[in-house]
């Protein structure tokens, strides 16, 4: 009510709003003068690069809104059904030549800028990387928000402003040493804080049970501390398509009520600290990847992000006058990334049912018929288990809740199975160690549709994860409730932004751009894998790409490389179950295999650059000593005149999604490696290939499927498949388990401190890590060799043999890499939106039309 509406009075206003800014260079340039005078009180006298940058990037924000206000616009008029992507991560990595592309402004942005004297491309390097995430999820998130907005599908994104990201990794003495993310420090132009947009999040206090006015007893939740939740909008805009999408993230601000009692009570200071600690909620970034870490801070982070957006997304709903409730699983589709906002099914029951007096049977059917979740790990220790005591604590309501919930279901498998053990498996209940919520089998029982992402990992899930759900559900008829999606990137960020040189070859050859929206048109150019124009122009390609590596290598970490040498990659946090272990034995093999070489000898091994990133989670003892082995490696190799001109070694400290677009384009192969089964689906070896290089790797996650787009021989394989780890395993329990003579020749040296730089404890945290793989009472079983390193090093050495030999024939080795590139449309992002949209959320495309050109 109250808005200025077309009535004779806002005509003007009207007009006016309706006009956009026009893109031609000289009205550009207008703008971002006027942005560098007026929002940012900059004087002619001294414009910096970085006065340009905000100015321009305000340039490019006005035009964001423009889109994004009227796309929102459309969808609320056209009352589509809406999909809601939850996340507790999003990794979105540099904002401004993002915008440029997909709103097309690239050409005028460049040339409005260099006539005001100043260099686009030098403009970028101050745009801040948002480190909102840990790894392959927090991306993932990232990259279907830009294939959302590209499909023109009418899907927001929700998740948490932190306000310090991801840490920032330095090495220091070859350790890793965390430092803070403070992100907004120089502000960030990209969001837009909406001080209007705050809904109240209560934790701790007390249920009620109240009699309400037809005399059914109902429950209400009070006391306790409410925390205000406040929007931040980060424009989404798609390629090619004239809608803008929305990523909200929530900001923890004190509520708007203050404790009068306490501020007579002239306990001033500890009233103000009190309203101060609600913003600690947003602060900080949990660092751990694949990881549960049962924190109380983290579980009121999540229902923080849960309960502000479950709010608004029913504010929205609700904005359509005489809508019922009915319609809700026609209007709303929820994803929930993982677990982590599972809280999700509690909240939206406690909303309807509380809050919008529901009765419990529809309001269960409206939020299972609403909600979906996708599966990320299978790796035990990832599961969340949240325990009740702390549920009673800080959401009394919720525990409530999931017992009615957990109590239903129960019965139901008691009346289906009897009263057998496996209903306490089913249970969303876990008894023993301690008491808690297993938020994966809420998840599922909450959910319409659950997926996997990858079709490995989602047989997985199925056969072992939540086998008993997968039965269950086949008893009642619902075997579908199980899908796989597999994974994808977005080639506009992936191909087009970090890697022009291959996009421009691309277009060229297929007389346009529209690959980037269907990448299914590169296929085309399988015809052309021996065709020695297109090798010329590939090689030059990937050339430009590592000579750009190679500048930045040198001016972040002073290292120098050769860049004629083969460029091998292994980039991702680092863990044990992802073996960058056994990439480091590796390496230490080759470099003894040179050392014990004649100096002729030595000339024939392939010159090779190994580069190795990834963050280790703070508190992850082994993953830090490994950082620490492989910088004591680089070092030794480069003090050793023997080796060091056939072998670098080097660790890229602080990967990140602008260092990634630095990696990515410039690798020969790329290693994902993880043991068979591990890895859910892995995203960086798509976008590894997609640039042109080829991947070393064993059948786990999407390598499968990336392998058989591709073709075979595409792909150097190794190591032992999925279902032969539980038979390796057993077998290796009677104590013989045969380490190969090579293997145990790198433990020699390692033991033997020639990697410790004579540091006699650093010997002992090296040793620490082979010991248990070493020892032949436990190599293999859980305890011992727990992902099969020495089972697999045989025919991973097999494989890096094979590297080298092909990459010698280099007619065939760029053949290969431009027959695997050209097949990656399975693993665009759009490809598997689309599946989203169709097979679970019900969405539809809605591209708003094309805007009105300007009057004046
Ligand atoms: O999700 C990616 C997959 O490609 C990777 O294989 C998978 O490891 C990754 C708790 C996680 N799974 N689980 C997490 C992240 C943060 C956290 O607090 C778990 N990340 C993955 C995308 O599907």
């Amino acid at each position: 009510a109250g808005g200025a509406k077309k009535d004779g009075q806002h005509d003007k206003l009207w007009e006016l709003m309706e006009n956009y800014r026009s893109n031609d260079v000289d009205s550009v340039q207008r703008d971002i003068v006027a942005h560098a005078e007026y929002t940012l009180a900059c004087t002619r006298f001294n414009l910096s690069d970085a006065d340009a940058y905000r100015a321009a990037s305000l340039a490019v924000r006005d035009r964001l809104l423009e889109s994004f206000n009227d796309t929102s616009a459309y969808y609320l008029e056209q009352d589509v059904k809406r999909g809601y992507y939850l996340s507790a991560e999003y990794l979105m990595g540099r904002a401004f030549q993002n915008a440029l592309v997909n709103l097309d402004l690239e050409p005028s942005f460049k040339d409005a800028l260099m006539g005001l004297g100043f260099e686009m491309e030098d403009l970028f390097a101050h745009d801040v990387d948002p480190g909102l995430g840990n790894g392959g999820l927090g991306r993932l998130a990232a990259c279907f928000l830009d294939s959302m907005a590209t499909l023109s599908l009418p899907v927001w994104g929700y998740g948490i402003r932190y306000t310090y990201g991801i840490f920032r990794q330095h090495i220091v003495d070859g350790k890793q040493v965390e430092r803070p993310d403070y992100w907004l420090a120089s502000t960030y132009p990209w969001e837009i804080p909406r001080a209007d947009i705050t809904y109240p999040v209560r934790f701790g206090g007390r249920v009620e049970d109240y009699a309400d006015e037809a005399g059914a007893w109902r429950q209400r939740w009070v006391g306790g501390e409410i925390v205000q939740a406040m929007a931040y909008d980060n424009p989404i805009p798609g390629f090619d398509t004239f809608n803008t999408n929305n990523l909200r993230l929530w900001r923890s601000c004190p509520a708007e009520e203050f404790d009068f009692d306490a501020f007579n009570d002239s306990k001033y200071s500890e009233a103000v600290e009190q309203r101060r600690r609600a913003e600690d909620l947003s602060a900080v970034l949990y660092p751990n990847d694949d990881k549960w870490e049962g924190k109380v801070l983290r579980l009121k982070q999540q229902y923080f992000f849960v309960s502000a957006s479950l709010q608004d997304l029913l504010r929205e709903f609700l904005r359509k006058p005489n809508r019922q409730w009915s319609e809700l699983p026609d209007k709303v589709a929820v994803q929930m990334n993982d677990t982590h906002p599972t809280l999700s099914v509690l909240e939206m029951m406690r909303l309807l049912v509380d809050v919008q007096k529901l009765n419990w049977d529809q309001a269960w059917d409206l939020t299972k018929r609403t909600c979906n979740y996708t599966n990320h790990t299978v790796m035990p220790e990832a599961l969340e288990k949240w325990p009740v005591e702390m549920l009673e604590e800080q959401l009394p309501r919720h525990l409530q809740i999931v017992g009615e919930i957990n109590l239903r279901f129960v019965k139901e498998l008691i009346k289906m199975y009897g009263d057998v053990p496996k209903v306490q498996r089913l249970s969303i209940f876990q008894e023993e160690p301690f008491k808690a919520i297993r938020m994966g089998n809420l998840a599922v029982l909450g959910s319409t549709k659950v997926n996997g992402v990858a079709a490995i990992h989602t047989e997985i899930v199925k056969k072992e994860t939540f086998a008993e759900f997968y039965q269950y559900f086949c008893d009642i008829g619902q075997k579908d409730m199980f899908v796989n999606m597999t994974n994808g990137v977005t080639p506009r960020r992936w191909i087009h932004v970090a890697n022009r040189p291959l996009s421009d070859i691309y277009s060229k050859y297929l007389g346009s751009q529209k690959w980037l929206t269907n990448m299914e048109l590169l296929k085309e150019l399988r015809k052309k894998t021996e065709d020695p124009a297109l090798h010329k122009e590939w090689a030059a390609m990937k050339m430009q790409a590592k000579q750009h590596l190679a500048t930045w290598l040198k001016e972040h970490m002073g290292l120098e490389v050769d860049v004629n040498s083969l460029f091998d990659m292994q980039f991702k946090r680092i863990h044990e179950y992802k073996r960058q272990l056994m990439n480091a034995f590796y390496l230490i093999h080759r470099y003894s295999q040179i050392k014990r070489a004649s100096p002729q000898e030595r000339s024939k091994f392939q010159k090779r650059t190994c580069l190795i990133g990834g963050k280790a989670a703070p508190a992850y003892v082994n993953a830090k000593t490994i950082i620490k082995l492989i910088n004591n490696i680089g070092q030794v190799i480069k003090n050793d005149p023997d080796v060091s001109p056939y072998l670098t070694v080097a660790f890229v400290p602080n990967y990140s999604v602008s260092v990634a677009e630095a990696i990515c384009p410039a690798s020969d192969i790329s290693q994902h490696i993880s043991t068979a089964g591990t890895e859910a689906s892995g995203t960086s070896n798509m976008k590894f290939v997609m640039n042109g290089g080829l991947i070393i790797g064993t059948m786990d996650g999407a390598n499968i499927e990336i392998r058989e787009e591709g073709g075979n021989d595409t792909m150097f394989i190794f190591g032992c498949l999925e279902d032969e780890v539980e038979s390796i395993k057993k077998k290796a329990e009677g104590g013989h388990y045969p380490i190969d003579a090579r293997m145990q020749e790198v433990f020699k040296t390692i033991r033997a401190g020639a990697f410790s730089l004579g540091d006699a404890q650093v010997t002992s945290d090296f040793s620490g890590l082979i010991d248990k793989l070493s020892d032949t009472t436990k190599a293999g079983t859980w305890e011992g060799d727990k992902y099969l390193l020495c089972y697999d090093f045989p025919s991973y050495l097999d494989a890096q043999e094979r590297v080298d030999a092909t990459y010698a024939d280099q007619k065939t080795w760029i053949k290969l890499c431009i027959q695997a590139s050209v097949s990656m449309a399975k693993f665009s992002t759009d490809r598997t939106i689309s599946d989203y949209a169709e097979v679970i959320w019900g969405v539809k495309p809605a591209p708003r039309p094309a805007p009105q050109e300007k009057q004046t």
